[in-house]
């Protein structure tokens, strides 16, 4: 595979690059936290996606690496961000599941954290419910390490896996992510605004924070401010995934 050679290369070039989206607090209405998403835009294939080269390069066992990269680049953008008010104090960076159970990671993140002088609290880790599949006991231990040093944990997509309500009572999980396939039909579908309702009241009863990604119109942003006072909403009504110069615009503009 071309993108595999193309890698260590591009990486060198900044053909691949951090993009950050913004997650809005309903009661402070600004960005409290951004999710680190990853691009790539090589100079051959154009734009390839990461739900396409995220899993070559697991496949390949070239994606923890990559993932250090970002966290590095997370945690120096977070030091940068930590001095201006308009800017989140939160990063969240996701994790595959093969890399949540390695003791690398940690190393890894208690590295870069020392390194640019940022808080874990302001690290937060995006896990789907995938990364139990396999290995409930490595997984359990992994997060609970990592949330004794102080980072946050996320359960990512939450609701579209097989088993998440398990998850939700194993695990120490600080946020729960609400899949955007629960908001795509809100607030036209009852049936739907009940179950959204219903994840989100689980959640609080968790005392977890509560994040709704996929977020598009209006009326699901008022509708989920109808449902619970403080969330977290992310999501393009508000942004699409924003370049960091770009971003902070946005959260200057926005603030
Ligand atoms: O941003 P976008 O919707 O194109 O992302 C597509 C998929 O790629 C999403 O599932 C997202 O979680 C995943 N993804 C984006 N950046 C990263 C990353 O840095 N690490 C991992 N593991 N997955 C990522
Ligand atoms: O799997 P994960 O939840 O990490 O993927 C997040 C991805 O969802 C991001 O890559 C982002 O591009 C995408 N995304 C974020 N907000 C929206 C939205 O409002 N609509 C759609 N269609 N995608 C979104
Ligand atoms: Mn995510
Ligand atoms: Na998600």
């Amino acid at each position: 595979e071309q993108l595999l050679a193309d890698l260590d290369v591009s990486l060198a070039k900044n053909e691949l690059f951090v993009v950050y989206q913004p997650k809005v607090c309903s009661v402070k209405k600004r960005a409290v936290s951004a999710e680190a998403l990853i691009r790539w835009q090589h100079p051959e294939f154009g734009f390839v996606s990461p739900a396409v080269f995220v899993p070559i390069l697991e496949a390949n066992n070239r994606m923890n690496e990559v993932t250090n990269w970002v966290i590095h680049q997370v945690c120096e953008q977070m030091k940068q961000w930590t001095s201006k008010l308009e800017m989140p104090q939160q990063i969240s960076i996701n994790i595959s599941a093969s890399y949540l159970s390695s003791p690398l990671l940690k190393t890894e993140l208690l590295r870069a954290v020392k390194t640019y002088d940022v808080r874990p609290e302001q690290i937060e880790l995006e896990v789907t419910e995938t990364s139990f599949v396999n290995s409930v006991e490595q997984a359990t231990r992994a997060i609970e390490e990592l949330r004794n040093a102080g980072f946050s944990l996320a359960i990512d997509d939450f609701g579209i896996g097989v088993s998440s309500l398990a998850y939700l009572k194993e695990f120490k999980f600080s946020t729960l992510k609400v899949d955007k396939s629960f908001v795509d039909h809100v607030p036209q579908s009852t049936k739907d605004n009940f179950i959204l309702q219903s994840i989100l009241s689980l959640g609080e009863s968790l005392h977890m924070e509560l994040v709704v990604e996929g977020v598009e119109t209006k009326e699901q942003v008022e509708f989920l401010s109808s449902l619970q006072k403080n969330l977290l909403i992310q999501g393009y009504y508000y942004s699409k995934p924003l370049a960091a110069q770009q971003f902070e615009e946005w959260c200057i503009e926005f603030t």
